[in-house]
């Protein structure tokens, strides 16, 4: 079986419907196909400033989606990434056959660090995109289900595994980014040119998973469209209505043609309606099943430690290997 290997941020407690349709709705599929390491990157999370208490709390939060989204402890190996030291490890081996010039181009930290400003950027911000190198290396992944803000980073991934591989003996294998075209990047409701983001959303943009159904609703009902009036799918000229569509047709599994044939003639309004339903169908049952892996803790917390289990037998396997490559005198 093909190996595919992903994570999501414990940032924000809940995630949001572009984490779901981009992400983790793939990672639920592919358990199914493939040998699936999925995880909890709080490494990533703490590269902005985290309140211990809510990153501990987040943790067990987004784990607990994950198993409410459909993972099957059974099928994957689900954990969190700062249980397999492994992670970091590999990064610093990483961080050192990467160009500084090379770093400087990934375009999320550019975006991001000329928003927080020199001063308060951490350099673990800056050195992200060669931490998420190692998580995938680590774990030798053939494919990694991600939305299309992570393209740039599969890339260098590509690159760095490369160029190790030249330079030291084949260590690694090369991965191949596994985006899935239609819901490789969901907009955002109030500004459909821009992402649906934790960071760059307004409340009213973004749905959050775990939010109140009703609120949830209501977003999608109140969803930014144009002044036309026909239902159809067309990215440049109506963004609003098609991301509408594209969360429509993912959700109930219909192709846009035939959604477009079937609102023929209808107002936006009806398409928000529906829209609206088919998203509290959606949530209702996932927040519920989230909250009952979050009342248990302890079979939470066994779920994952036996997950880091699993994923370090093969991260300290591919370390070892790249250590010796490197040429680190092996400890007696
Ligand atoms: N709008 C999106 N459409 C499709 N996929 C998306 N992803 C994120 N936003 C969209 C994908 O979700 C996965 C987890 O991403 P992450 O850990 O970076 O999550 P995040 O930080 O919570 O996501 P944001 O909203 O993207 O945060 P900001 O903008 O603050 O950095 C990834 O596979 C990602 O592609």
């Amino acid at each position: 079986r093909p190996r595919v290997l992903s994570g999501i941020q414990p940032t924000a407690g809940s995630f949001h419907l572009g984490n779901y349709l981009g992400a983790v709705r793939q990672w639920v599929a592919l358990q199914e196909s493939h040998d699936a390491f999925y995880m909890v990157v709080d490494l990533h999370a703490i590269t902005v400033p985290q309140d211990p208490a809510e990153l501990r709390r987040n943790t067990r939060v987004a784990a607990a989606q994950l198993l409410a989204a459909g993972l099957d402890p059974e099928r994957c190996t689900l954990f969190v990434q700062s249980h397999v030291p492994e992670h970091a490890q590999l990064a610093w081996v990483m961080n050192c056959v990467t160009g500084f010039g090379e770093a400087s181009r990934m375009t999320q930290f550019k975006d991001k660090s000329a928003k927080q400003g020199a001063d308060r950027t951490t350099v673990g911000l800056f050195t992200y995109p060669v931490l998420m190198v190692a998580d995938i290396l680590l774990y030798q992944a053939d494919q990694v289900p991600v939305g299309e803000d992570q393209r740039q980073h599969l890339e260098l991934t590509r690159d760095l595994a490369e160029r190790f591989n030249t330079r030291f003996g084949p260590t690694f294998t090369v991965p191949n980014p596994y985006i899935v075209k239609e819901t490789a990047k969901i907009f955002d409701l109030q500004d459909p040119s821009i992402k649906m983001s934790k960071s760059a959303s307004s409340p009213k943009g973004i749905v959050d998973l775990l939010d109140d159904p009703k609120v949830t609703a209501k977003k999608i009902k109140s969803a930014v469209t144009d002044t036309d009036t026909v239902i159809r799918f067309d990215r440049e000229a109506k963004p609003g209505v098609s991301n509408l569509l594209t969360i429509l047709s993912t959700l109930t599994g219909q192709d846009i043609p035939s959604l477009e044939r079937s609102y023929e003639g209808k107002m936006y309004g009806a398409l928000k309606t529906d829209l609206a339903e088919v998203m509290v169908d959606f949530v209702t049952p996932f927040r519920d099943r989230t909250r009952e892996y979050l009342d248990d803790p302890e079979t939470l917390d066994t779920i994952l430690a036996k997950g880091a289990e699993k994923a370090r037998a093969v991260a300290a396997e591919t370390l070892a290997t790249a250590y010796d490559r490197l040429g680190f005198l092996p400890a007696k």
